[in-house]
């Protein structure tokens, strides 16, 4: 069976509670992005960044994953090893819906990394500036998240289950941050067929041969039907 290469947003997670980027009350309107999630930021005012993160960190450690997220892991058990599903989100929420084949391509809330040495490490709930790395004890840990201008994770493995794609679903994205929003031109290209499941039209909604509007926990679980 060809692959199925899912592509999830922060859209996925709201209805467990977990803030979305730009809808109207979007983290990025309290935060500017500018200031929290490029290392340009970081490096002006580490303690801010590491307060927007620690905030998110305990918030997702209070949220449970939705009916979206648990249609998700019943398909991937489904169609064992066919089912790939690419996050953009930082949080666990699919892993603890029993999803296995989890791509964090903008890392992970509960991982720390070291800006002197890449050491990465389980992150401690609260984390601040001067944390020692567990290696090198630099005084130089970060979220292992990817920031704005930042490489994203696992990309050669994401353009290898694109060009296996029979089927590309973007779920709870706006469509606005690259490299992600172009998934759905390559898996396209290699003749899959694309849908997206989101609340509106993203940015990219013309990109895609079918599309389902509603809330995720809504139309997720009757897509996956
Ligand atoms: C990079 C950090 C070089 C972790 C984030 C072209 C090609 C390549 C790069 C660029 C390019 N053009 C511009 C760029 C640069 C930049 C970029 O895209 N800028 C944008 C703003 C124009 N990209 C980068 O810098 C990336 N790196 O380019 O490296 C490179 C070059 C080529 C090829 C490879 C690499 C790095 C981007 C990563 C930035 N880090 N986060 C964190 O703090 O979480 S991005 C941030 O936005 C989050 O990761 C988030 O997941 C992501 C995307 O947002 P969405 O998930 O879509 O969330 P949003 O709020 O926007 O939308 C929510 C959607 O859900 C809405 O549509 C809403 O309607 C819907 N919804 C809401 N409720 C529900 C719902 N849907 C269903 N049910 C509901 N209940």
């Amino acid at each position: 069976m060809d692959k199925i290469v899912i592509l999830t947003g922060a859209g996925i997670s709201a209805e467990s509670g977990l803030g979305t980027f730009r809808d109207k009350d979007g983290l990025w309107t309290r935060y500017p992005i500018e200031d929290v999630a490029t290392p340009e930021g970081f490096a002006r005012n580490p303690a801010l960044v590491h307060d927007f993160y620690n905030q998110r960190r305990a918030h997702a450690a209070q949220a449970t994953p939705n009916a979206a997220h648990d249609a998700l892991a019943r398909l991937q058990a489904e169609y064992a090893g066919t089912v790939v599903i690419v996050t953009q989100n930082v949080d666990h929420l699919h892993e603890a819906a029993g999803a296995r084949d989890v791509i964090h391509m903008h890392g992970q809330l509960a991982r720390a990394l070291c800006d002197a040495c890449d050491h990465r490490w389980d992150a401690a709930a609260v984390m601040a500036p001067d944390d020692p790395c567990p290696a090198c004890h630099a005084p130089a840990t970060r979220p292992d998240v990817v920031w704005f201008g930042e490489f994203p994770y696992h990309m050669e493995d994401i353009a290898d289950h694109l060009a296996g794609a029979g089927l590309f679903a973007a779920i709870g994205t706006s469509g606005n941050v690259y490299p992600a929003a172009g998934f759905v031109q390559e898996a396209a290209q290699a003749g899959a067929h694309t849908v997206e499941l989101n609340l509106e039209p993203s940015a990219t909604v013309s990109d895609f041969a079918e599309t389902r509007f509603g809330a995720a926990t809504q139309i997720v679980p009757d897509w996956v039907e």
